[in-house]
Order: C-alpha cells, then sequence, then structure tokens
C-alpha cells in the first residue's frame, strides 16, 4: 500500500510538473540579442524594484507588513476598493529626478510594477478602463513617463506584472488569496482573463519601446491552473525577442523564461519559505530584497536595514552570480521616502569605489561563506571578507598554483595571502579592516 502511494505521489507530481512544464515555451530558444541581454543583466548586477501603486494611498492601514496587500489583508470589497483610484494624485511625481536617484545609487535597471495583485494597472491600458490614466485625478502615464526618462538617462526598465488579480471578475475559480474579499465574482472564464492579462502585455510590449524584460509574480496563488505559460512567453518573445521573461513562481526555471528570481533569500537559501527549489546555472540569477519590511509604502514601518547589511547582502549575491534588485515602495504624492534615498545614496557612495569588484562580475570560484564571498572577472578573483574574525580565513577550492599577486583593492600594498594544498590562507591585520568590506584582489596566470 505504501509503495502504490508513493509511486502514485510520484507519477502525480511528476504528471503536473509535466503538464505545467509542457505549458510553457518548450523548444524555445532564446534569440542573439536575448542572450547578449542576459549577458548585459549579469554584468548590471543592480537594480532598484519599485511597488507603486493605489494601495500606496494607504500606507499599509497603519499595520506594520502590510502595504500592497492591503485589499487582501484587510478584505476590502472590489466596490471600495475601486474608491481608491479616485484619491491617487501624485503631483510631486518627478521620473527625471527617479532615474538620476537610480543612476547616482549606481543601479543599472528599475523594475516597475504595471500591475500587483490589485488588478489596477499602473499605465494607459486601452482595454481596461482601471488604470492610472482613467480612473485617477492624476490622468498621466507614469509608467510612460518613467520610460521616457529611463531612455534619456540610459537606465533599462522591467515591469513587474502580476498574473494573480483579485479585481478581474474572470480570474475564477479563485486562488489561495483573497477570498475573504467579498464581492469577488463567483464565476468566470479563466481562459478569457488569460486573454485580457496577455492583451495587457502586448500593451506594455508595444506601447513603450524597447524594455528590458517582464517579471512575472502570483502564479503560486493557483499552481495548478492552466496559464498557459507557453502562448504568453511566446507573445513576450515575438514582440521583443530580446526582453528577458522571469517568473516568481518559486520553481525552476520554465522553458521560456531567461531568468530566475530568489525573494528576500539568496540564492539556496531559505529563511522566507519560498525558496524550495535548487539554483539554475542555465540562466541569470536575481535576488530581491526590502529595505525595511515592506514592498509597497508602509507608513509606520521603520524596520530599516542598515546600508551595510544591504551591501553585504549585495556582495553575497553576487558571490552566487546573482543579481541585487533593492525595493522601494514610493509615497502616494510620488517622491521615494527619504529614508530610502539616503540608504541608496550611501550604497552609491561605497559602489564608486568598490564597483568594479561587483559590477560585470560573475560568481566566484568559492560559494560566499560566513567569512564573505568571492567574485571573479576575467582571471582577477576579488575576496570580499564581510566578516573578519581576527583569525586566518582558509579558503579552499582557489587554484593556488595559479595565484601571480594578492594586493588589498584599496591601496595596492601586497596581503598576506599563503598557498596551502588545499587553497590559500589569509590573514589581515587590524589595520587593513574595512568597516564594510575589505576587498583582496588576486590575480590568476
Ligand atoms: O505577493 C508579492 C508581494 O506583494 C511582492 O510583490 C513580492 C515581491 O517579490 N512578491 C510577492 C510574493 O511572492
Amino acid at each position: 500500500m505504501r509503495l502504490y502511494l508513493s509511486k502514485f505521489l510520484v507519477v502525480t507530481l511528476f504528471a503536473g510538473f509535466l503538464s505545467i512544464h509542457l505549458s510553457a515555451q518548450e523548444g524555445y530558444v532564446p534569440t542573439q540579442e536575448n542572450l547578449d541581454n542576459r549577458e548585459w543583466f549579469q554584468d548590471a548586477k543592480y537594480g532598484l524594484f519599485v511597488h507603486w501603486g493605489v494601495y500606496s494611498i494607504m500606507g499599509g492601514g497603519c499595520d506594520e507588513g502590510i502595504a500592497e496587500w492591503i485589499m487582501e489583508r484587510k478584505d476590502i470589497p472590489i466596490v471600495q476598493y475601486e474608491k481608491l483610484p479616485g484619491f491617487f494624485n501624485p503631483t510631486q511625481f518627478d521620473p527625471a529626478q527617479w532615474v538620476s536617484m537610480v543612476k547616482k545609487a549606481g543601479m543599472k535597471y528599475i523594475t516597475i510594477t504595471s500591475k500587483h495583485h490589485d488588478g489596477f494597472a499602473m499605465y494607459d491600458s486601452k482595454i481596461s478602463d482601471y488604470n492610472i490614466v482613467d480612473a485617477t485625478p492624476y490622468g498621466k502615464d507614469v509608467i510612460g513617463m518613467l520610460k521616457e526618462e529611463c531612455d534619456k538617462q540610459g537606465v533599462k526598465l522591467f515591469f513587474y506584472h502580476s498574473q494573480l488579480d483579485w479585481h478581474h471578475p474572470d480570474y475564477f475559480p479563485h486562488g489561495r488569496t483573497g477570498n475573504g474579499i467579498a464581492d469577488r465574482s463567483q464565476s468566470g472564464d479563466f481562459n478569457a482573463y488569460i486573454d485580457y492579462m496577455n492583451s495587457q502585455l502586448s500593451e506594455l510590449l508595444t506601447q513603450y519601446g524597447e524594455i528590458g524584460g517582464i517579471w512575472f509574480d502570483g502564479m503560486w496563488d493557483k499552481p495548478d491552473a492552466n496559464w498557459r505559460l507557453g502562448e504568453t512567453y511566446a507573445l513576450i518573445h515575438k514582440h521583443q525577442p530580446g526582453a528577458l521573461i522571469g517568473s516568481n513562481h518559486h520553481k525552476m526555471p520554465y522553458p521560456g523564461e531567461d531568468f530566475m528570481m530568489f525573494e528576500r533569500d539568496l540564492p539556496g537559501e531559505n529563511s522566507m519559505g519560498f525558496n524550495n527549489t535548487g539554483i539554475s546555472d542555465a540562466v541569470p540569477l536575481e535576488m530581491c530584497e526590502t529595505m525595511n519590511g515592506s514592498w509597497g509604502f508602509n507608513i509606520i514601518d521603520q524596520n530599516y536595514k542598515s546600508v551595510e547589511k544591504l551591501i553585504h547582502t549585495m556582495v553575497r549575491a553576487a558571490g552566487y552570480g546573482a543579481n541585487f534588485l533593492l525595493n522601494t515602495g514610493p509615497m502616494p504624492n510620488g517622491k521615494i521616502q527619504p529614508e530610502n534615498v539616503d540608504t541608496l545614496m550611501a550604497i552609491g557612495h561605497w559602489l564608486e569605489s568598490y564597483g568594479e569588484t561587483v559590477y560585470g562580475t560573475r560568481k566566484g570560484p568559492v560559494k560566499p561563506q560566513e567569512w564573505g564571498a568571492t567574485t571573479i572577472k576575467d582571471n582577477v578573483v576579488y575576496i570580499h571578507v564581510l566578516n573578519y574574525k581576527g583569525r586566518a580565513i582558509e579558503i579552499q577550492g582557489i587554484e593556488s598554483d595559479r595565484l601571480r599577486s594578492a594586493v588589498y583593492f584599496d591601496d595596492g600594498s601586497r596581503a598576506d595571502v599563503k598557498r596551502n594544498k588545499d587553497g590559500i590562507t589569509i590573514t589581515i591585520p587590524k589595520e587593513k579592516v574595512k568597516p564594510i568590506d575589505t576587498v583582496i584582489v588576486l590575480t590568476l596566470m
């Protein structure tokens, strides 16, 4: 019986995997342009995540940990939530200021919510009035404005697009979330919803010129539904073959996806419970993180992470070969929270000096350890010592016979690096230890 059950389980799980897998873009072969963009993406290393929507007006409703989920967490009926756009008037939104800030912060791209789970389109959608141009007093397409400025200043723009939708009547059967929203429709045609979503995606891919890619989220709400991924992915790649597709489904990438993301955990770690799978070595990686505990604007969440902690996470992510996508939740007036600006400027300041050890690198020869991480560019390995305990560090996995020189990144002076049989031993005198990251540059033959 037990054998039968486990066989049954294996067959069922395999069939489940297969059905989603087969419905993804089977046989997808990325174009050269797409492959070039993947390289660009990995070189870029650092981007700004933006969660901005009509929910920002609520500021989390004075509940730490709620922001863009307020509709769901407070069971706000659709008919009431639909009043929010009427108050959304971000008159102080200045895209030039946002993009200049991003550049000063050392970030190379922005990923912004074109639609979150609340179903509200933050761009000029022709197929639904539930959008920023038609439904708000502001009446302007913030996504279009931002894209124009990004093009001017040479920053790539990606769209976060939620597949989950608490507002659309055809998002039925409902998934795991939003079941307390009393006036959600009790019937609907999920295929019609997918058609709607694909039409909105087509708008996003044709109205704004070349974009960086699409960052999907929300499939986890109905993991067994027929999302018609193959069609969606083919549509995106048809409109823009170079656009990178990623999906936050918390699984290994499906065919048609061009990068893999990890939410609030480094690749391979799982403190949040999202990352139960492995790490793909076929596509680029990205890790996203909040600056406090919220994605969207939360007025009482002051749980800000320190600059040091965020730089350490960025460097560790780079040590895994992953990009770092750091989030801000702009305020309803269109301004970025000043605390976030300060943090971004401080990280940008650090990158002005140390960017060379992060941008354009790939994961180093040794995976991140408690003491720090390694990154590599051609024959140069950067040893990032983030947590020096005053004792020699033994690093295995560096081909010490290829070692030509070892110097401190800061002043080029010789570092105390000794070969041993499995790798190298590093000792750092107190005066050489930097408060955030002591970088030693190894040049290999
Ligand atoms: O539910 C969302 C959440 O609001 C936010 O957008 C994050 C960003 O990674 N992703 C989801 C949960 O996995």
